[in-house]
């Protein structure tokens, strides 16, 4: 390997210090001991080095060329930046640190075992990739303590982060100087070549998220080959046409790193430190190339590792005083979390239990009430309302009882109705609202979105048309994934929505929303059950909620007050037979409820009698257990299904043999009524099929 990349180990570290001012820690902290000065920076950055590749070795899959090339970013920012406390991983007021790469999962794993939270240990770091260990290929929020999000797919990690800066932003501007933290990233190229990286980058930039520092690992490499087989752009510039700070330095020089950092926590906009790293830094053949990206680099590169970085120590075996001086990185900010606890208790009572109930997640204790009041209120109107515009009377309530309730569109706010008064915008530097208007960019905001949930703090929403869903799939996903409480307001949710025609009416959308484990897909069908879904949505902490409405105006199929969520088991009954046994259960979700309302009159008109089975969420109902789903779905001889759209998932209700009015392919541009009719989704065509299937299977007497 050429010279440049080996280093001798001369070079101190300044323990906390900063180079400016050898005395004194970036936060005021006591310095190391003269002991663990003689630990170097270059010697605890190849620790991360050596227990990545070790790692990855023994897995024989996993990629050790991002920590390698990384590693002295993060020996900087986490042994004399980063405001942590390692045996706090929850400390609400720390620093977060996102590896938006998250293939280079062993940096973050390694910096857990360094600088010692508890649970993650060198026997984990020895089951990297193993079924059940803590460290997985790729970071799992919730799995690993101390990680702060799902990482993998590239890009989100870093439209997540903006998120988190945004939370921060606003949750300060609610509670002040008890949060006060920064939101750092480590973004790979092939991080910023995904297009949601210029979502989240417009974003933060125009919202001047000035606590958000950005390291992009410049290593010019990715999987194919040197990155000039795909791209040519200049992410300073690109950065710095986005409103950003952005500065190129050299990744492995550790004090051009700290001296960026410090520059970048006095920007008043969000900044990009472009590193220039070698991937792989250390291996003898592989380094700075495609080849160092992943695999077991095998042993004789490991070897020839050993040597160029002066590391010859045995795998997994970090000597005692580099693991020392990491230890004691990882409780330098001990002292601080430690004033925040003492700050916190100075707020006035109120404030204080205001503020953990927000970080706890749980919902104000008048929120049940106020669902009570409104819904009895309800039950009194029956004219009939598209369920976006109930949605948005719903939160005018729920948004004054909740105001963790974050509200936003992404450009789409007058016909997503998600604004509401208790919601005002927030903008560039004015972070004092509740509105986020997120420009066109639905994947951006789907992802900031799960940022924000991560953050704590608040229930945040995001709006856009259900059809362009697609384009927040990758992150609604992680949300599902993550299991985190993000909520999504899709209008505009069937061929109902008329006149824009087939690029914008959703057919195969629920279903595939629905085929996504853990997230919660609603799909109202008036006022009462808009309500309903919401009050869910907003109680679910550890699954994710879409909920689908309605461009045109609905009946109301609810009269009746009843405090019990019906809701809740995701189907009930809404109208039973009337005059005997059921011959014909209907089933049917949001607009085509009142529709299979209408089928059951005409059917009574022909004496036959069905009962219609409203299905809000079929992800709840298929939830339930078998009799509770046995008991919705009835013994009638004939079973309808009726949504305004494809059947996939629907057979688990109707069976095989049930008969399904939908679509089978993209709708049509016209009037919504004549869109219906032209697909023969209506309530004769539901009671003719009903009775056809009656007179075949000679079950009317
Ligand atoms: C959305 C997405 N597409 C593709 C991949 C597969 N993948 C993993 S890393 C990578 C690119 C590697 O280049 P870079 O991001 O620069 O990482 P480096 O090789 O420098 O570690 C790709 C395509 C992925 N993880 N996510
Ligand atoms: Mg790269």
């Amino acid at each position: 390997m050429p010279l440049h990349r080996c280093r001798t180990h001369a070079a101190p570290l300044e323990g906390a210090a900063t180079d400016e001012s050898p005395n004194t820690s970036l936060y005021g902290e006591q310095l190391m001991p003269a002991q663990e000065d003689k630990v170097t920076h270059d010697e605890m950055a190849n620790a991360i080095r050596a227990l990545a590749m070790d790692a990855v070795e023994k897995a024989k899959s996993g990629h050790a060329g991002l920590p390698m090339g990384a590693a002295d970013i993060a020996t900087v920012l986490f042994a004399k930046v980063l405001k942590y406390d390692a045996a706090a991983a929850s400390w609400p007021d720390r620093d977060r640190f996102v590896l938006s790469a998250g293939h280079g999962s062993m940096l973050l794993y390694a910096l857990l075992y360094l600088t010692g939270e508890p649970s993650m240990t060198i026997a984990e770091l020895q089951r990297f990739r193993q079924l059940g260990s803590r460290t997985p290929g790729h970071p799992e929020y919730r799995h690993t303590p101390g990680l702060e999000a799902t990482t993998g797919p590239l890009g989100q990690g870093l439209a997540m982060a903006a998120g988190m800066a945004l939370a921060e932003r606003m949750l300060n501007a609610e509670f002040g100087l008890v949060v006060d933290h920064h939101t750092y990233v480590l973004a790979s190229d092939g991080d910023l070549m995904e297009g949601i990286s210029q979502e989240a980058i417009a974003i933060a930039g125009h919202l001047q998220l000035n606590r958000l520092i950005v390291f992009h690992d410049e290593n010019h490499i990715s999987i194919d080959g040197p990155l000039s087989l795909a791209d040519s752009v200049d992410q300073v510039k690109r950065f710095q046409a986005c409103n950003w700070n952005a500065v190129r330095i050299d990744g492995h020089d550790r004090k051009a790193i700290l001296r960026a950092i410090r520059k970048a926590q006095k920007s008043d906009r969000p900044s990009l430190i472009a590193c220039k790293t070698t991937i792989g830094f250390g291996m003898p053949t592989k380094a700075g190339t495609s080849k160092a990206h992943s695999d077991a680099p095998g042993p004789e590169e490991i070897a020839g590792a050993r040597r160029n970085l002066n590391w010859p120590y045995e795998p997994f075996v970090i000597p005692e005083p580099i693991l020392a001086a990491w230890r004691k990185a990882g409780k330098r900010g001990r002292a601080r979390r430690k004033a925040w606890n003492t700050a916190l208790n100075v707020l006035p009572m109120a404030q204080r239990e205001e503020f953990e109930r927000r970080l706890r997640g749980d919902l104000p204790a008048s929120f049940g009430e106020a669902v009570i009041a409104y819904k009895r209120k309800l039950a009194e109107d029956r004219s009939p309302i598209a369920t976006r515009k109930a949605s948005q009377a719903t939160l005018e309530v729920l948004a004054n009882v909740v105001p963790e309730l974050l509200t936003g569109s992404a450009d789409l706010t007058p016909s997503n109705n998600t604004k509401v008064a208790a919601t005002p915008d927030i903008g560039p530097s004015s972070y004092a609202g509740r509105y986020i208007h997120w420009g066109v960019r639905e994947h951006g905001m789907a992802a900031a979105i799960n940022g924000i949930a991560l953050h704590g703090g608040f229930i945040p929403s995001g709006s856009t048309f259900l059809t362009f869903s697609d384009y927040c799939r990758p992150a609604l996903r992680l949300s599902a994934l993550m299991g985190i409480r993000a909520i999504e307001v899709f209008t505009h949710d069937s061929i109902g929505l008329g006149e824009d025609g087939p690029t914008h009416q959703p057919v195969e959308h629920l279903a595939a929303l629905r085929a996504m484990p853990n997230m919660l897909v609603f799909r109202p069908a008036d006022q009462t059950e808009t309500l309903e879904c919401w009050q869910l949505a907003l109680q679910a902490k550890t699954s994710p909620s879409i909920v689908a409405l309605t461009r045109q105006n609905l009946p109301s199929v609810r009269f009746d007050f009843t405090p019990e969520n019906l809701s809740a088991m995701g189907a009930y009954e809404l109208a039973p037979a009337d005059g005997g046994p059921a011959k014909v259960s209907i089933f049917a979700s949001g607009s085509e409820v009142s529709l299979a309302l209408e089928a059951q009159r005409i059917l009574a008109a022909r004496q036959i009698f069905a009962r219609v089975v409203s299905v809000p969420c079929m992800d709840l109902f298929l939830a339930q257990d078998r009799d509770r789903r046995q008991k919705i779905i009835g013994d009638a001889p004939v079973r309808v299904g009726v949504e305004a759209a494809v059947r996939q998932g629907w057979d688990a209700i109707i069976g095989e043999d049930g008969i399904f009015i939908g679509m089978t392919g993209f709708g049509a541009s016209a009037p919504y009524k004549d869109v219906y009719n032209y697909f023969t989704i209506t309530p004769e065509a539901v009671a003719e099929a009903a009775m056809r299937r009656c007179n075949s299977l000679r079950v009317l007497k």
